[in-house]
């Protein structure tokens, strides 16, 4: 773990706390063999404890070398992919954790320190050895990608000239991207947040597209939870936008067409000592043709994989590698589609459907530089970190996603039997808040993040800098469920929000407001016979993680689920932040409609053991080394096309729905203080 601290500093020198790494003579990188007898005793000094690092026979290391040291790294980037996916495997194949400590020392001072740490994530994540390992958040090892770098600049001077123990926190402002003046600008605290960016980062570390190792890969429901998770992405922000008076997100369908949004993302990569590339408004995409990446794309290879999809869904099936037809059905089609889209290593025929998905992050982030004539890197739209700052992102998540409700419409609704529970009538759903029934509040908030892990060269001690996102009171969902069958039963109660007005005030059409469903919760629930009441705490929703796992500080109390004092780990780190469960609403008031439906276990449940593995947050995550929870389809019962004309012509008598309200105050508390 001591790897994670201080990425671009040499293993020589202290890490963490108190440790030094005593390395072999030839781990030395040739730049510091004239002074190597010297680094030992010099970086030594103040350590307590000494790692000793075993002198192992180096496998081949000349594919992931290819990569200067200091570059960005994309997974879109399929030649970049093909570098990590070689070394997960150098790092998967170490006998031991005192071997693979060894090849992380002598990779560490040489490979490129962002491939490095996403290689060592994942390693750590899937190997038998390591998995009880809590691996530092992503935005404390690089916190580059997620904030205004001139916070950089006063970090070095407070950590310079300050005492730990008298330094104040920086404040990073709010609104650093662009002006007022772009509507744009009103959602960038829900594309600059720096809870939702590490979720996005986390949810593709642990479901990366390549490794020699399919398991890796090839997790349960992979290509659904794909499109699922940037469906519900794409479902949030729609919500989000609709709360400032903005439209939903346009797709971006014609890759002809200039691309409207520009975006400047003021970030500064600390590893490569550049500015991210803005994209001006009205860019286009181009044919690629980078040698230095090895990537030789015309756009119009897009189109052609783009029609290979259309004429999949047009027929319900797939062309094998081997020329056969096989048939997108109605139980595993999205999730086939899914993988072909993505794509991953599992996609049934990546010869014929290419890369859709990933080349398009890739032609996007490219935009302004296609044939590296100015030795630019890529845009924030070809990092999964960075990506979701990018008004873009949800122009083309938006058509992906489009492509997936392509095959949804091809499918026949739910009959009313596969969305009722006989026996179970849910008479009323409720929110109790803060402020009385039905009312959810958000605000503000204020919370710090550490920097001193990410701060290479500087004195060591704690920094922190205090950001501002919005929050929302915490509240109650309360249900009232009668069970007259006469016996007792269990069920999954399915609990979702979703806009009830267009961008123009009027009513949205069910069709379009099914699409705009949010998930906020799932759990499963003892129905005795008779009459209950349901409560149940917005904590403990499904989706998301608490606020401590997303940040990790030191506001983590010892015992906490994501705290470096359990077994659980970086599995972890991926969930929604609990922060974000609510869109902002407004201020004088949002209106919104939650929805609840209990379904038959019987028909969900998936048997499976989850005694401590990382489950809370599954719905947008799944389960590590598990299936997911739910046999359903994700998204249940939203997720296919209906003849219902409203929302009250679609329910059965085990669902309820409320109508509640967002009201937004424009005012900041403190992490800790509740409103
Ligand atoms: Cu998550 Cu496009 O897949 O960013």
């Amino acid at each position: 773990l001591l790897f994670f601290d201080r990425p671009t500093e040499p293993c020589f020198m202290q890490k963490g706390d108190d440790a030094i790494f005593q390395l072999p003579d030839n781990f030395y990188p040739d730049k510091y063999k004239t002074v190597s007898s010297t680094l030992a005793n010099r970086f030594g000094e103040n350590a307590q404890r000494s790692i000793p690092v075993r002198n192992i026979a180096l496998p081949d290391l000349s594919l992931p070398m290819e990569l200067p040291y200091n570059d960005q790294f994309s997974l879109f980037v399929p030649k970049h992919r093909k570098m990590a996916g070689k070394l997960i495997d150098i790092f998967m194949g170490m006998r031991d954790v005192d071997d693979l400590q060894s090849i992380c020392s002598y990779c560490q001072m040489r490979l490129n320190p962002y491939m490095f740490n996403y290689c060592l994530s994942v390693a750590i994540l899937h190997r038998e050895d390591t998995k009880g390992l809590n691996i530092p958040t992503f935005a404390e090892t690089f916190p580059d990608k997620f904030m205004d770098p001139k916070v950089f600049r006063r970090a070095r001077e407070v950590s310079t000239i300050v005492p730990v123990g008298n330094r104040l926190p920086l404040v990073i402002p709010q609104n650093y991207t662009a002006a007022d003046s772009d509507p744009e600008q009103r959602v960038a605290y829900f594309r600059e947040d720096i809870g939702i960016n590490l979720h996005h980062w986390h949810w593709h570390l642990v479901y990366p597209f390549d490794a020699a190792d399919r398991a890796i890969v090839n997790k349960d429901r992979r290509g659904e939870l794909f499109y699922y998770m940037h469906q519900q992405i794409i479902a949030r922000y729609s919500a989000e936008r609709l709360c400032n008076n903005l439209g939903r997100p346009k797709r971006y369908n014609d890759f002809r067409s200039p691309i409207e949004e520009g975006y400047f993302p003021k970030l500064d990569s600390q590893v490569a000592s550049r500015a991210w590339p803005p994209r001006f408004a009205g860019s286009t995409i181009r044919d690629i043709d980078r040698p230095i990446d090895q990537i030789r794309s015309d756009v119009s290879q897009l189109e052609i994989w783009r029609d290979r999809f259309l004429q999949a869904i047009e027929t319900m099936s797939v062309t094998l590698p081997n020329g056969r037809q096989m048939p997108l059905d109605e139980e595993t089609g999205i999730d086939v589609l899914g993988n072909l889209m993505e794509s991953s290593i599992i996609s049934r025929n990546r010869g014929y459907y290419g890369d859709l998905h990933n080349m398009g992050h890739v032609f996007i982030s490219y935009s302004h530089d296609p044939d590296h004539r100015n030795l630019e890197q890529f845009g924030v739209m070809g990092d999964s970190a960075t990506a979701m700052r990018d008004p873009i992102f949800y122009r083309w998540h938006a058509y992906i996603d489009d492509i997936f409700q392509l095959y949804k419409n091809k499918l026949p609704p739910y009959p009313a039997e596969r969305l009722d529970f006989p026996g179970i009538r849910v008479s009323s759903i409720g929110i109790e808040g803060s402020s009385g029934a039905n009312l959810l509040n958000t605000q503000w908030e204020q919370s710090t993040v550490e920097l001193g892990r990410g701060l290479d060269f500087t004195p060591r001690g704690s920094v922190l800098a205090r950001f501002t996102h919005l929050q929302h009171d915490e509240f109650n969902y309360v249900i009232d469920v009668n069970n007259s069958s006469g016996s007792d039963m269990m069920g999954t109660v399915r609990i979702f929000m979703a806009p009830i007005l267009d961008e123009g005030g009027n009513q949205l059409s069910f069709d379009e407001q099914r699409r705009l469903m949010i998930e906020l919760d799932k759990f499963t629930e003892a129905l005795p016979a008779g009459t209950r009441t349901i409560r149940r705490r917005s904590l403990d929703s499904s989706v998301t993680i608490p606020y401590e796992r997303t940040f990790r500080n030191q506001n983590t109390r010892p015992g906490d689920p994501g705290s470096a004092q359990s077994a659980e780990f970086d599995f972890c780190g991926c969930g929604w932040p609990h922060h974000m469960l609510i869109p902002k609403g407004t201020d004088r008031g949002y209106p919104i409609v939650v929805f609840c439906m209990i379904s038959n276990w019987n028909e969900d449940r998936v048997i499976q053991d989850l005694v401590g593995s990382c489950n809370d947050a599954a719905s947008y995550c799944g389960i590590r080394d598990r299936k997911y929870p739910d046999r359903r389809s994700m998204g249940y019962p939203f997720d296919r096309p209906t003849p219902a004309s409203s929302i009250t012509d679609f329910m059965t008598p085990n669902m309820a729905v409320q109508q509640c309200t967002i009201r937004f105050t424009n005012a900041t508390r403190q992490r800790g203080q509740q409103g």
